[in-house]
């Protein structure tokens, strides 16, 4: 039965109540809370260490772009009371040494183990349970399985001609390596400029000697206004984390940045030209939401885009340059926003190149260097800041099986399939913590992942008390929350741009937006509802 403690992980037996996979912030609360709920739980972790996306995306100039105020655990007041964050936006040192004092302060790192690749895990219906196996040949069962893995984990992979026999040193901004990658004098290219690109060109730009930007799709940037801890604000959100947390449930993005409260409309010219310079100056996700109706209508959204657009050519003196990192190929708020410090003014330095790859195609990597169709780069450093397969990257590579020998991706051709984002059916006792369905990049990543890890331990706790072993989510929740998941985004001008949130069928066009885009807090509601409700959609056995 679900609860026993049917292994103690320090002896390192081979049957466990919860096989938590992941050690970043999600598996770190994760196999905290579970423990404290007396489980027995593993940990499997392929890095050496915790952290999860942390760990890998050590690149200059990472830093978390969701303010430090609320990017933080708030399950314990003198956990909160005792770390200091130096600033408002902290680096990923910081955030880095937050999880390992978190980790170290709940001795669970004993509970985890590291430099280990989960290889498979087949679901064993006679004893309800998962065998998991790993590279290191070991193989362990669990009663439940919780894919803390991460929806932006599984780097793209560069697959660029010629990378082979590049003779210079190339690296990933999204596994970054531990060695010092020497920057200081160096010609450095860089490909990609998404949220990971406009953080780490500003900070590249001042030590290359010469840095080349390959620029594909202009994204819409916006300063992050970072600065140092505000001490008293977080010794007032110290002294009521109870009332903080639960206002950050009732936030679309779980975390209380300035929204939108009237339509475009509803303001006049110079009424929005002054809001719009109030965000810009607050900074951040907050252009996100001027107006209430930014995201939904062309004509609101445009004035925000232009706003931006007019922003960008004030900063960036060459008005070629200005042009290409003018964004007009999607409304603003359509792809994720990069949030930066000092990304468009590092294209007025003198040591910087501006390669338009749209004008001037990247044709293949040489020995020396990039080879566009005009031009020749000579280059010592390349770094690809290009992305993840999001959302079903790192679960695909982690082979689990049900009884048909199904991958929970298998179903999954037209668009990711999961209740609440949490369960696919057809895969009982698989928890996917902030999957596809749910809020998870939509909102604040450390909230959604506790949201979710209290959810499953809820779970857990009421098929212990009511002698359950196994949980499914049923075929038909799975498809009705599919339609809500839809419905949320219908309206949304989003679902019309490429970006890894949408799904597109490539036989007809149609579209699926992958994560929840009805608000955190709606979801979070709705999610207390079906706990309250019996756990409706789920099937216990
Ligand atoms: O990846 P991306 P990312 N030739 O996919 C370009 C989170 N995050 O790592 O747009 C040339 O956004 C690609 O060009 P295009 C956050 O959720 C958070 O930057 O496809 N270019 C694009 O410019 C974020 O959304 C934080 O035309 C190529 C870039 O690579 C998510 O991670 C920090 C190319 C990829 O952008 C992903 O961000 C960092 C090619 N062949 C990341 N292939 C914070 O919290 C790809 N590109 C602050």
């Amino acid at each position: 039965m679900a609860g026993e403690t049917v292994g103690q992980n320090d002896e390192r037996s081979v049957d466990y109540d919860v096989v938590v996979i992941g050690a970043g912030m999600g598996g770190i609360y994760a196999m905290h809370r579970y423990r404290e709920q007396g489980l027995a739980v593993l940990g499997i972790e392929s890095a050496a260490d915790v952290g999860g996306v942390w760990y890998h995306n050590r690149y200059p100039g990472a830093r978390v772009d969701i303010e430090s105020y609320y990017y933080c655990f708030f399950f314990d007041q003198d956990l909160y009371e005792e770390w200091e964050w130096t600033e408002r936006y902290p680096a990923q040192p910081e955030i880095l040494a937050y999880l390992d004092h978190v980790a170290t302060t709940y001795d669970i790192k004993r509970h985890f183990q590291f430099d280990t690749w989960m290889t498979g895990a087949q679901w064993e219906p006679a004893s309800n349970r998962y065998t998991v196996t790993t590279d290191r040949g070991e193989s362990y069962t669990c009663r439940f399985l919780v894919m803390a893995s991460g929806q932006l984990s599984k780097p793209r992979k560069p697959e660029f001609e010629g990378l082979d026999v590049f003779q210079g040193e190339w690296v990933q901004t999204s596994e970054w390596p531990h060695h010092h990658v020497e920057t200081e004098g160096k010609r450095i290219a860089i490909i990609g400029t998404g949220s990971s690109g406009v953080q780490a060109i500003p900070v590249l730009a001042e030590t290359a000697d010469q840095l080349f930007v390959f620029h594909r799709t202009a994204n819409y940037s916006i300063p992050a206004n970072n600065a140092p801890l505000d001490r008293s604000k977080y010794a007032d959100i110290a002294s009521r984390i109870d009332a903080v947390w639960a206002d950050l449930q009732q936030h679309p993005a779980a975390a209380p940045v300035p929204l939108g409260v009237k339509t475009a409309a509803e303001y006049t010219p110079e009424e929005q030209q002054t809001l719009l310079e109030e965000r810009w100056a607050y900074g951040g996700h907050t252009m996100n939401g001027v107006f209430t109706d930014q995201g939904t209508t062309k004509e609101a959204n445009d004035i925000v885009s232009e706003f931006v657009r007019d922003k960008i050519r004030s900063i960036v003196k060459d008005p070629t340059k200005a042009e290409i990192l003018v964004p007009t190929e999607y409304p603003i708020g359509s792809r994720r926003l990069c949030v930066d410090t000092g990304y468009y003014d590092t294209f007025n330095r003198d040591n910087v190149t501006l390669v338009d790859v749209q004008a001037d195609p990247i044709v293949r990597i040489t020995p020396t260097g990039i080879q566009t169709e005009n031009h020749h780069y000579e280059v010592d450093l390349i770094v690809f800041a290009i992305g993840f397969n999001a959302f079903t990257g790192a679960l695909e590579q982690a082979n689990i099986r049900n009884e048909k020998g199904e991958q929970p991706s298998d179903g999954w051709s037209r668009g990711p399939k999961a209740y609440l984002g949490l369960m696919a059916h057809g895969f009982p006792n698989l928890f996917l913590v902030t999957g596809p369905g749910s809020p998870s990049v939509l909102a604040n990543m450390i909230v959604s992942n506790v949201q979710h890890i209290d959810l499953i331990g809820s779970i857990v706790d009421y098929m212990k008390e009511n002698g359950y072993e196994r949980i499914e989510a049923t075929e038909k929740a799975q498809e009705s929350w599919v339609e809500e998941v839809a419905t949320a985004a219908s309206r949304l001008l989003r679902l019309n741009v490429e970006n890894y949130m949408v799904h597109v069928n490539k036989d007809d066009g149609s579209r699926v937006f992958i994560p929840y885009a009805g608000g955190y807090q709606n979801y979070a509601a709705r999610c207390n509802e079906i706990m309250t409700n019996g756990f409706d959609g789920f099937e216990f056995a």
